[in-house]
């Protein structure tokens, strides 16, 4: 399996997905300031962005898509429910919630831009973290009472969030960004990412 992957992007959800399931593969690295994209990264990424995944004929792209492929595929009634069990609803909805308000709300807020809640599918930041935060309400993870998917999906935008200052003072947001950055997975990923800062262009996991 090979992970086209660049540092410091939202390609890290998909090395810490990778890390969670356990699955041998190997990271090509894509220098992201050069406009040139190599064609056999553009076959697997169409629009030129990390990440993007080849797993024997399957060639997709978006974090979202690749994180769920995985758990899916690879580590299914663990970090994916079972598509007949009471909680995959409940992951799905949370799985879209990140590329569908979380990312839309957040890019909103730093550009400074006003939102028009009843028409963006994303409300408003205020809503989507009030959102957020309640349905951290019942436990330590967003899905039932264990790690899924969706704690990575979400779990990198808390990471994030918290990095840039973006989560307004919410203690349980960023408790769960402690939670899911203490993951031995996660801390994995992050070494990955800088052991390409020091100059490898191609890594592998195990
Ligand atoms: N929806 C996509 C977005 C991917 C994306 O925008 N990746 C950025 C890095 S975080 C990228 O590759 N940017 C380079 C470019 O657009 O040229 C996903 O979640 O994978």
């Amino acid at each position: 399996m090979k992970l086209w992957w660049s540092p410091g992007t939202r390609a890290v959800r998909a090395v810490w997905m990778l890390e969670e399931a356990g699955v041998d593969y190997e990271r090509a690295a894509v220098d992201l300031s050069e406009p040139r994209r190599d064609p056999e990264f553009l076959a697997a990424s169409p629009m030129g962005k990390v990440p993007a995944l080849e797993d024997g004929d399957v060639r997709m792209w978006d974090s979202a898509a690749i994180c769920m492929y995985l758990a899916d595929r690879y580590a299914p009634d663990r970090l994916a429910p079972a598509a007949d069990s009471a909680d995959r609803g409940l992951w799905l909805q949370w799985m879209f919630f990140v590329p569908g308000a979380i990312e839309p709300a957040a890019a909103e807020k730093e550009a400074g831009r006003l939102s028009v809640p009843r028409v963006n599918g994303w409300g408003n930041f205020d809503k989507m973290i009030d959102t957020w935060e309640r349905g951290l309400e019942a436990g330590a993870w967003i899905v039932g009472d264990r790690f899924t998917a969706a704690d990575v999906m979400l779990g990198s935008c808390a990471i994030g969030m918290r990095a840039k200052g973006t989560l307004p003072g919410s203690p349980v947001l960023e408790a769960y960004a402690a939670r899911c950055a203490a993951r031995e997975a996660y801390r994995r990923a992050l070494a990955a990412e800088g052991s390409a800062a020091a100059g490898g262009s191609l890594g592998r996991a195990r």
